[in-house]
Formats: structure tokens, C-alpha cells, sequence
């Protein structure tokens, strides 16, 4: 029987949980990156070597890079392009070259994952991760002031913006400023308001339709490295998935993965499904869209979030919310048992609960949040297996 690998995400040194942590959650791997390594530099086999050292000591194996970061230059098919898709691609090399082989990457445009809210008072007193519409509006209406927000939004809409900034503090338009520019953990970018109107003035030419192609070009480049070094290359979907700050998105359901892989078919490119980025939209069918990209999905994110009728959003509990984590658990062990393979899973996020409340945690990965979201994502999974596939 095939179970999956059970992973946890660390963020190298600095991360207040620690390898020992890890091990005693009772998973089989790590999914970490070199994020001290700018983006766009090679990641040398030194520094990867190193990295497993790290593991090592606490007996753990690294499963999955999460993430090689794309450039801008890439996704903008721009500056330096060349330069940082060679980069790419010896990165890769290297760490086929140290024995890991799934690589996670995104294809967001100046932003990876946003929130509005990174300590959302639920009713038992935990804290969770929110993306509250209003407040995000209110952000790109008042305080970012974007060139155009305006005319993308209906007057209710901006309404609703302005009593939202009007009630809020200025530490609260600073606290949201930040959650939404200063780059979140595992984000590489980070900017300043002026920064960031630049970052976005980049893709004043570029619609979803110039971005799917410029993808496909990096696709076509790194793809036959990544075939011939046996590499899953695995792209995450867009989160929140829909268009925000009038960016493009490419990635947000089912028809945008197809439109990727019938252009770019080779066994290397692979989907990351994130349960929680994927269900925030009520039309996006995990379990269908499991079945559907079964060959094609090589590393999971197992999240639930509870979205409200706005486009608004907060985390659950692994096991509530919107996400149906029964019938996508038994979806995931039916491929497994199908391909004859494990496929890296690993708890997205979790609660910051009991002690960690009064600690200093990287918002999404405080350590005991997250080892409940394991713990009760394990014992589902043995109870699948165990109920319908054991012989
Ligand atoms: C958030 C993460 C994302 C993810 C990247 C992958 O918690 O799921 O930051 O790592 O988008 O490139």
C-alpha cells in the first residue's frame, strides 16, 4: 500500500521551529529552500550540501524545494531574461545533482501568496490567516492609491472600501500595508509603497494571455533540463486565484493548468495541488481536478479555507471549511496506489494555538498549529488506507 510522504516546511536556521521539531512531528521529510540565495543567483552545490547537513542532524531527509523563486525578469520576459533562465536551470542541475528532485515554483506576478489579516481572532481564541476583500480594496484604493484602481472596482464596491479605511486606526492601515507588501514567509520580494506602483507598472502591457506565453517559453527552456535530471517540476496555483491589484493570473483552476500542459507536455512539468489556493473559488473541483492531472501532481498542500460570499477568506482547521478533506485524501491515496508511488504532502499552514500564541512565529508555520493539522490529516489518511485499501 502507498501512503504519502509526510512533510514539513522549515525555513532554514532562522525558523523558531526547529529540525528537532520537525522530527518529533513524526514526518518522513523536509520541503525547504535557500532563501539567503537572491533571487536569481545559482544555488551552489556547497550551500545545497549544507542545507542537508542541517537536516541531517535530526535524522531528516530534504523531500522538496519550495521554492527555486522565478524572477521577475522571467515572468515579464525581461532585463536580464537569459541570464536568470541559465541561472535556473544550473540550479536545477545542482540539485539533481544532490539527489532532490522536486522543485516548487510559482508563476505569480510580483506577488506570491497575500493576506490582509495575519492574526484573525477566531471564537476559540486561535488565530488565523484572513483575506478580508473589503480591507484589500481599502488598501489598493486609499492607501496604495494604484493608477487605475478606480475604474476596476463598482461604486458599491468603493463605498464599502471607504467606510472599511475610514473605520480603521493608522496602525492598522500601517499593519495591513505591511501584510501585504512586506512579503510574506516564503515570499522573496518585499517592498515599499513606491516599490511596489513600480513592480506593478511592469506589467502595464501584460494580460494573462502574454503571461500563460511567457511561461510556456520558460517552460520550454527548463523542461528538457528538467526531463533529463529526472525532476518534477511543480507549479503552485495562484493564491488568492483571482486577478488582484488588476494583475494577470494564470494558474487559478483546472483549464489553466490543461492550457499549460498541452503546450508544454514533457514528464517534468507537474502541478503543486494546494487544497487551500485551488478551493478558495467554489467552481474549482479538487477531487475532480485530482483525477483529472493524476499523472501530473507530485507534491501536495493539504489546506482548508471558509470563504464568505464577498471573494472574502479565512484558514480553518484542516478538517473544516470549504474543502471536503475526506474525499480529496481518498483521491490523493488512489493515485498513489494507482502510480505506485508516495507523493511529498505536507500540512499548509495552521492556527497559531497554546503556547505559540505568545511567541514570535512565522505567520501560517507556527509549529503546534501545524502539528495539529498534521496529526489530524494523518489519522485520516489511516483510516482511508486502512478501511479501503489494505488487503
Ligand atoms: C504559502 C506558500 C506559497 C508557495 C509558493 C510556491 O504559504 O504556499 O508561498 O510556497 O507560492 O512557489
Amino acid at each position: 500500500m502507498y501512503l504519502c510522504e509526510q512533510t514539513w516546511r522549515w525555513f532554514g536556521p532562522n525558523d523558531p521551529v526547529s529540525v528537532w521539531d520537525i522530527r518529533q512531528a513524526g514526518v518522513q521529510g523536509v520541503v525547504t529552500a535557500l532563501h539567503h540565495i537572491p533571487n536569481g543567483d545559482v544555488w551552489p552545490v556547497s550551500e545545497i550540501e549544507k542545507r542537508k547537513n542541517e537536516l541531517a542532524v535530526a535524522g531528516l531527509r530534504w523531500s522538496v524545494v519550495e521554492s527555486v523563486p522565478v524572477h521577475e525578469d522571467i515572468k515579464t520576459q525581461s532585463g536580464e531574461y537569459q541570464r536568470y533562465v541559465e541561472s535556473y536551470k544550473q540550479t536545477l542541475i545542482n540539485l539533481a545533482t544532490c539527489g532532490i528532485k522536486t522543485v516548487t515554483y510559482n508563476f505569480m506576478p510580483v506577488l506570491d501568496w497575500t493576506r490582509t489579516d495575519l492574526a484573525y481572532t477566531l471564537e476559540d481564541g486561535s488565530k488565523a490567516l484572513r483575506f478580508e476583500r473589503d480591507a484589500f480594496m481599502a488598501f489598493d484604493l486609499f492607501l496604495l492609491k494604484r493608477d487605475g484602481a478606480q475604474a476596476e472596482y463598482t461604486s458599491a464596491e468603493i463605498t464599502k472600501a471607504q467606510r472599511r479605511f475610514n473605520e480603521m486606526s493608522g496602525a492598522e492601515r500601517d499593519t495591513l500595508t505591511r501584510n501585504i507588501i512586506a512579503g510574506l514567509p516564503g515570499s522573496e520580494e518585499s517592498f515599499t509603497i513606491e516599490q511596489f506602483q513600480q513592480a506593478l507598472n511592469a506589467y502595464s502591457k501584460i494580460d494573462a494571455h502574454r503571461l500563460r506565453s511567457n511561461l510556456i517559453a520558460f517552460l520550454k527552456e527548463i523542461t528538457p533540463v528538467a526531463d533529463k535530471y529526472e525532476i518534477k517540476l511543480v507549479i503552485h496555483p495562484d493564491d488568492p486565484p483571482y486577478s488582484i491589484f488588476g494583475l494577470p493570473r494564470i494558474l487559478s483552476t483546472a483549464q489553466d493548468f490543461e492550457k499549460i500542459l498541452k503546450e508544454v507536455p514533457n514528464i517534468s512539468n507537474g502541478l503543486c495541488l494546494c487544497t487551500g489556493s485551488f478551493g478558495v473559488r467554489s467552481d474549482n473541483d479538487l477531487v475532480n481536478i485530482m483525477h483529472k492531472f493524476s499523472e501530473r501532481i507530485n507534491f501536495v498542500h493539504f489546506r482548508s479555507t471558509k470563504r464568505d460570499e464577498n471573494g472574502s477568506f479565512y484558514e480553518a482547521n484542516h478538517l473544516e471549511g470549504d474543502v471536503d478533506m475526506y474525499n480529496v485524501m481518498k483521491a490523493l491515496l488512489e493515485i498513489e496506489q494507482q502510480r505506485e508511488i508516495s507523493i511529498p504532502l505536507r500540512p499548509d499552514h495552521g492556527h497559531q494555538i497554546c503556547d505559540d500564541l505568545s511567541k514570535n512565529t512565522n505567520p501560517g508555520y507556527s509549529c503546534i498549529g501545524r502539528l495539529r493539522g498534521i496529526a489530524e490529516l494523518r489519522g485520516l489518511e489511516m483510516g482511508i488506507a486502512k478501511s479501503l485499501f489494505s488487503k
